[in-house]
């Protein structure tokens, strides 16, 4: 091979080797925060929760929660509202939400009520996070990337990461629901909500 030739060789190499390592940076940027499958960052943060932490935020409160274990419901009353939702849960799937013990529970919320939603991420192999969405099942693969996106402004916590030597991390983010209808709670990471992971989120007349 010619100097000439090797040189330019090189070049393309050099090319290739950029543009690798810059679809590298855009699909970790893209799994694991800001700018999350389209909407931004709602600026929650991520920390971590430790096992005690974890069940803390479990227990059931003894005021502004009904839970209905027959029809899987769950209803919070009250114009502050907070709901704890494991990814993964220990009882359910792992393409699952856990709340107060139940999986996928429909969660009942009165209009105008301001929603403080926890999710911890459970799973020690998987990225998961939640999206408050007026997009119905069924969901399939590539679809959970082209639903109708948050139904009210922050509704949504980008994927969280896995957990790590019993650190659990946890992101919340506060919405108002402004709107009556039926919405549903799914995890936006590709393929999971047509697995299973997500459930109805009722807003009704307070
Ligand atoms: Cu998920």
């Amino acid at each position: 091979m010619h100097k000439k030739g090797f040189v330019s060789l090189l070049i393309i190499g050099v090319i290739l080797v950029a543009l690798g390592a810059g679809a590298m940076i855009f699909a970790f940027g893209n799994r694991t925060g800001a700018g999350c499958f389209g909407y931004g960052s709602n600026d929650s943060g991520v920390s971590t929760f430790n096992a005690t932490e974890v069940k803390k935020l479990s227990l059931i409160p003894s005021t502004g929660v009904k839970i209905d274990k027959a029809k899987n419901t769950i209803e919070f009353y009250g114009s502050k509202v907070l709901i704890p939702i494991m990814a993964s849960p220990e009882n359910g799937s792992m393409y699952s939400f856990g709340i107060y013990g139940l999986v996928n529970p429909t969660i009942i919320v009165h209009k105008d009520a301001q929603i403080t939603v926890q999710l911890v991420n459970m799973d020690d192999d998987m990225y998961h996070g939640v999206v408050i969405t007026s997009g119905a099942p069924p969901y399939f693969y590539m679809g959970t990337m082209m639903f109708d996106g948050p139904a009210f402004v922050n509704s949504y916590i980008p994927p969280l990461p896995e957990e790590k030597n019993s650190e659990y991390p946890e992101s919340s983010t506060t919405f108002t629901v402004s709107t009556l209808g039926t919405f549903y709670y799914i995890c936006q990471v590709m393929g999971h909500a047509s697995k299973g992971m997500y459930g109805k989120f009722v807003v009704v007349v307070d």
